[in-house]
């Protein structure tokens, strides 16, 4: 394959080659199981399936809010699943979410158990579970919802358009990288005229509309995501930048971002949590450092 070549589609698409770059090793053009294994399950009503991904963030921030505002309820066991392995391929993550992929949450309070897959239901499910960061009607709500699935139909253009194309794929291509640049920061003014007069998203309070975009759109305001913020000139978008920083400064959306955690920094991953205080004593370096010491 080469940058210029131009490709000929045949009549029908067959499955017979690697489409190339990361994660081609998971991708397939067909759903359901690939082997049988039933997930775990913890001590708390509430189990999370997941990793820290942006998709996989939203919730444990979330979580991680509701027990800051000291709902005992929202105690959770967030275990780890490896897409890169193909965790997400298990029965029993199909039966908790049938389209694969990350987050999914069984709420084991309900007989029988509720699954909930999509990172916005979940945080609906969790907002509306507990009476919390989705206001109860009225215009606020209707904000926060709009804002909540603009996160939904937008990030794909981020992550899976422009991600995709400028840092995983096998050569870069002018062509997609031009598209999907215009479009992300198409977005991120979307984003940023919005925030240059409000506070948060939905208006004067945080809701799961911040929980949704700050993963993304902040961690792209901030260069973290594809390390791209040079080439999208990124610290142009003042106002995101200002709310991104502000979020980042919550101790809940700091904890969130460790949970589930596979890379960066050894102290900044909490691979799987089971208790509040495995933020104390089971980070990666804390985990690493007693198995050399034995
Ligand atoms: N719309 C979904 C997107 C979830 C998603 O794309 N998850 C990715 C990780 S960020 C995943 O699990 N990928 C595994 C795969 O595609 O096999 C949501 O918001 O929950």
């Amino acid at each position: 394959m080469s940058d210029n070549a131009e490709y000929v589609p045949p009549k029908v698409w067959t499955w017979d080659q690697e489409s190339g770059g990361r994660f081609a090793n998971i991708n397939r053009p067909i759903a359901g199981a690939t082997h049988d294994k039933d997930l775990p399950v913890g001590k708390h009503p509430l189990q999370l399936y997941s990793l820290a991904t942006p998709n996989g963030v939203k919730v444990t921030i979330m979580l991680e809010e509701l027990l800051a505002l000291g709902h005992a309820g929202a105690e959770y066991d967030a275990w780890l699943i490896n897409i890169g392995e193909g965790d997400q391929f298990s029965s029993g993550f199909v039966a908790a979410n049938p389209n694969s992929k990350i987050p999914a949450l069984m709420d084991h309070s309900t007989n029988p158990p509720t699954r909930v897959f999509e990172s916005g239901s979940i945080l609906m499910y969790l907002a509306e579970k507990f009476g919390e960061f989705l206001p109860e009607g009225g215009v606020a709500r209707t904000e926060c919802l709009s804002w909540l699935f603009w996160q939904m139909g937008s990030a794909p253009f981020l992550g899976g358009g422009f991600g995709h194309f400028y840092a995983y794929a096998p050569f870069k291509q002018e062509y997609p990288i031009n598209r999907y640049a215009m479009e992300v920061k198409r977005q991120m003014d979307v984003l940023d005229r919005h925030l240059a007069g409000h506070r948060y998203m939905a208006g004067a309070d945080y809701t799961i509309a911040d929980m949704a975009i700050w993963p993304w759109y902040g961690g792209l305001a901030k260069g973290i995501l594809y390390e791209a913020g040079e080439f999208l000139d990124v610290a142009s978008y003042k106002h995101v930048n200002r709310w991104a920083d502000e979020i980042a400064a919550r101790p809940a959306a700091q904890r969130g971002r460790m949970v589930n955690r596979t890379f960066g920094a050894l102290e900044s991953q909490l691979r799987e949590r089971h208790d509040a205080g495995d933020f104390d004593t089971k980070t990666q370096d804390k985990i690493e450092a007693a198995e050399g010491a034995k």
